[in-house]
């Protein structure tokens, strides 16, 4: 039930685009709503256009469609105590990471390089590696030059907000449809302990002074963004002991001020990092405690759950990065823009999510219908598509549903040293990986070898590869059904 029709399994792969359009024509979806919307009921069709093929926007979006960052914004306005972007490691993903800043013309090469290859490229985003808003005017020419050749793609910016109110007209103009705002405090007292100085008016700003300007902007920047229909997301920062607690006031205050969603990350910290709480020992939530905030701040502004925290220089589906395929060095001296690629993987995804959102529904309702009062977390190795589609030994994170009375719900992801290294299970990163997988029950992948799974189970945790290639939600409401009952089995069978 619910197989691909294609190989999914490649979608971080080229794409057989004729494979694909000619098992669409033989009729191969699995429900009657093949090729309908998957726009959720109770949102506005204008705010599901905005949304419907942005990763960061959309949980649902992210299965299928990639964002890339170009870091041609190196300048920064502010510090904050868990940055420092002079380090670099090609396999480091934080923000502020870059492994080379561009020019505009070299991002618009760049760009339309990524567009010809990646047909799942949905959006632009500038996120630094420092402040896209301060450094607004290579922000501003890289926008304006890349629409020009790709006008269908979303543009996309992250900033720290103070300098956001002087721009908040022209992104307007440029149909700059998603905003980011980084918000750490409402309390400048709690400002002063993640932000040394600020610089703004042409002075250095420090101490509590310093984030109650920083507190003001942010405020005024995400009501004038609310009040213009730009989508907005505030992202916030969670350094425990600092403002894990103090991030409920925040999630009442943005929300107050209409922000479109709200992303708790975990803080990264590390000495090697060279950054003031690497050094200085602050340590950064374990995935429990960011779950435990989370849980707290449902039923407050609407939380992202699946944010990769990316480099500045991502390139891809969120989870993958593949900015290493387009260097400098790699890229041609002229490119023009080919559209054929992404236009047919739209009309593929057109008709794979409703057939996807069809079979979500059925299992949700499943669960539902079970009445039982448990709960299960069930943590899934997949490379997109809504898929189980990842080998154990390859995963290089695991996405983390948790089924529960009132339905399945993505709940984060936890990231992994993969366990297979060169056709041989490394035993130290299964170590690893039992630990980041505390608190869940079950595992899902499209393979899995006798060793880690026997490992796995003397650890209390199930894990298994006989949904390989199912769509996830299917999966999870099969086994819940298994565990909690047999006539949910049958329902979702
Ligand atoms: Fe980039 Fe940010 Fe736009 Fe997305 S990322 S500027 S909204 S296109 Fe997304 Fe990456 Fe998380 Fe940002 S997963 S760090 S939330
Ligand atoms: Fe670093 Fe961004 Fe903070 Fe600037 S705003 S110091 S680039 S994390």
């Amino acid at each position: 039930m619910n197989k691909p029709l294609i190989s999914l399994d490649s979608l971080a792969q080229p794409i057989d685009f004729d494979a694909l359009k000619a098992t669409a024509k033989s009729g191969g979806c699995s429900t009657s709503s093949c090729g309908s919307s998957a726009k959720p009921e109770d949102m506005d069709a204008a705010v599901w256009d905005k949304i419907k093929d942005h990763p960061c926007y959309s949980e649902e979006a992210h299965h299928y469609f990639a964002r890339m960052h170009v870091a041609v914004a190196p300048a920064c306005n502010i510090q904050c105590n868990y940055c420092n972007r002079k380090y670099d490691c090609a396999n480091e993903s934080r923000p502020g990471v870059v492994s080379e800043k561009l020019t505009p013309d070299q991002a618009v090469r760049k760009v339309i390089s990524v567009a010809n290859e990646v047909p799942q490229l949905s959006v632009l985003g500038i996120a630094g590696p420092g402040d896209s808003c301060y450094d607004w005017k290579k922000t501003k020419a890289t926008f304006e030059a890349v629409v020009k050749d790709i006008p269908d793609i979303k543009l996309c910016i992250s900033t720290n907000g103070l300098a956001l109110p002087d721009h908040v007209d022209e992104l307007m103009e440029m149909n700059v449809d998603h905003v980011t705002i980084t918000i750490n405090m409402v309390d400048p007292e709690i400002g002063a302990k993640i932000y040394p100085w600020i610089f703004y008016k042409n002075r250095r700003w420090t101490g509590v002074e310093a984030s109650q300007i920083l507190h003001e902007r942010q405020m005024q920047g995400l009501e004038m963004l609310t009040e213009r229909g730009i989508l907005t997301k505030i992202n916030s920062v969670m350094i425990p002991g600092i403002n894990d607690e103090h991030l409920i006031e925040v999630n009442k205050w943005v929300k107050a001020r209409g922000a479109f969603l709200h992303n708790v990350m975990p803080l990264i910290s590390a000495p090697e990092h060279g950054t003031h709480f690497g050094l200085t020992g602050q340590r950064g939530p374990k995935p429990m405690e960011l779950k435990a905030l989370q849980d707290k701040l449902e039923g407050g502004a609407k939380l992202m759950r699946h944010c990769r925290q990316c480099r500045a220089d991502a390139v891809g589906l969120l989870g993958e990065d593949r900015g290493q395929e387009f260097t400098l060095d790699l890229l041609p001296e002229t490119v023009a823009y080919d559209p054929a690629k992404r236009e047919a993987y739209r009309e593929f995804v057109a008709s794979e999510r409703g057939d996807h959102m069809a079979a979500k529904e059925q299992a949700v309702a499943a669960v539902k219908e079970a009445a039982v009062d448990a709960s299960l977390l069930v943590a899934v190795a997949t490379k997109g598509g809504g898929r189980i589609n990842e080998h154990f030994g390859h995963a290089r994170e695991f996405m983390v549903y948790e089924a529960r009375p009132s339905g399945i719900v993505f709940v984060g992801h936890r990231k992994v040293e993969n366990y297979c290294m060169g056709g041989f299970g490394e035993d130290a990163s299964l170590d690893g990986i039992i630990e980041m997988l505390e608190g869940v029950n079950v595992v899902l992948c499209s393979k899995i070898g006798d060793c880690p799974q026997d490992m796995l189970q003397a650890a209390g945790i199930e894990a298994t590869d006989r949904f390989a290639f199912d769509y996830i939600e299917t999966a999870i409401g099969t086994v819940y059904a298994e565990r909690f009952g047999a006539e949910l089995a049958a329902a979702v069978a």
